[in-house]
């Protein structure tokens, strides 16, 4: 067994806690940089099942991990349904800007998804197996904003534009993205994924009346869908920024697991296990700061079931030696 899924399926501390990092596979690692370098594309590069599968294993090579997670991106998705998606350098995310329904198609989702799916048999097949397998996917509103922003955003203007004024398309756009992140997440599971973690990276920049019928609604009945066919399978929910609306989403949600950001106090949430919290920043710091801000989150979390994680991926300048200092501090602590 492993002390990630003992944690998330029986909410309880375990004797070893378990430790894993948002984006430890990446750009911290010269060796991730070194096959990086061989492809031009992004999109290739993440949908070659091979070096997928060798960028996932790359870190548990060097840290003291207790899960991987693959290889991939939540942008797969708008990929697998056939829009274009481009990595610019430097630039972040390109995609070709959706205008009507007719502009995607559940039809091409399953030869979209399938490298990704090797890429977890992959790893499975090479995994030791006391780590566990992470699969994921972002949540359709975080995915639904690349795909009608036609990248990144700050202030999500066209998405909630196409909402405010052609709401039957959103919907449509919302409802198929909900429906093919479904049927993703239960082929990751039967690739060999024991874990699977949903990424809602701009849940907080929700409007406040639109948050249950775009952040609640559809992560709850993605999870309902996943626990009535994989009730054994633990699910992670990282609905970044919302801060007072937590526990609310917690309840209507019913995740096993909540990711925290770094924006809010840390909280206790009665039947679901926390995971993460600890600032990035602080981490590409490291010394006296970072020890200060690693013990006080173990130290709230002393007598509660608790997962060593930050409140979003790694920082690319974060110097390694700070996170094998993070590692073997958070397994030294006592309390
Ligand atoms: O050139 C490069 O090396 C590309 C950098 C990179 C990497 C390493 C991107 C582009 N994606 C990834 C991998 C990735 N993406 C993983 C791998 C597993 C791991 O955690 O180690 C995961 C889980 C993601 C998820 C992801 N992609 C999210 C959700 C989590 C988060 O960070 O908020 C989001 C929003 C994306 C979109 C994305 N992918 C890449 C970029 C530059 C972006 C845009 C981010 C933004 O809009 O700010």
């Amino acid at each position: 067994m492993n002390c990630l899924l003992d944690v998330l399926t029986q909410k309880k501390k375990t004797e070893r806690i378990p430790i894993w990092f948002m984006r430890q596979a990446g750009r911290c690692l010269p060796e991730y940089r070194e096959i990086r370098s061989q492809y031009k594309h992004f999109m290739d590069f993440i949908r070659s099942p091979k070096d997928a599968a060798r960028v996932t294993l790359q870190p548990l090579k060097r840290f003291d991990l207790d899960a991987a997670i693959i290889f991939s991106d939540i942008l797969i998705i708008p990929f697998a349904l056939g829009q274009k998606v481009t990595f610019e350098a430097g630039e972040g995310p390109r995609l070709d800007p959706i205008m009507t329904l007719e502009d995607l198609s559940l039809e091409t989702l399953q030869n979209g998804i399938a490298p990704t799916l090797e890429t977890l048999a992959n790893v499975k097949a090479q995994l030791p197996r006391d780590i566990a397998l992470i699969g994921f996917a972002g949540a359709p509103w975080t995915v639904l904003t690349y795909m009608i922003e036609g990248g990144s955003s700050k202030d999500f203007s066209q998405t909630l534009k196409m909402y405010y004024t052609q709401l039957q398309l959103f919907r449509n756009l919302l409802e198929m993205v909900e429906q093919a992140t479904v049927i993703y997440l239960k082929e990751q599971i039967k690739a060999g994924a024991e874990v699977l973690q949903i990424f809602d990276s701009w849940a907080g920049s929700v409007p406040h009346a639109l948050f249950d019928e775009l952040v609640v609604d559809p992560q709850m009945r993605i999870i309902q869908e996943l626990k009535r066919d994989h009730p054994d399978i633990p699910l992670i929910s990282f609905p970044r920024g919302i801060g007072e609306k937590l526990s609310y989403f917690t309840v209507r949600c019913q995740p096993d697991a909540i990711s925290l950001d770094s924006m809010r106090s840390l909280i206790q949430l009665e039947g679901v296990v926390i995971q993460g919290g600890i600032d990035p920043a602080v981490v590409v710091a490291g010394g006296g700061a970072m020890y200060k801000q690693v013990e006080e989150v173990l130290e709230f979390y002393k007598n509660n079931p608790y997962i060593v994680n930050l409140g979003h991926g790694i920082q690319q300048q974060t110097p390694i030696e700070h996170i094998e200092e993070l590692i073997s501090y958070a397994r030294s602590y006592k309390g």
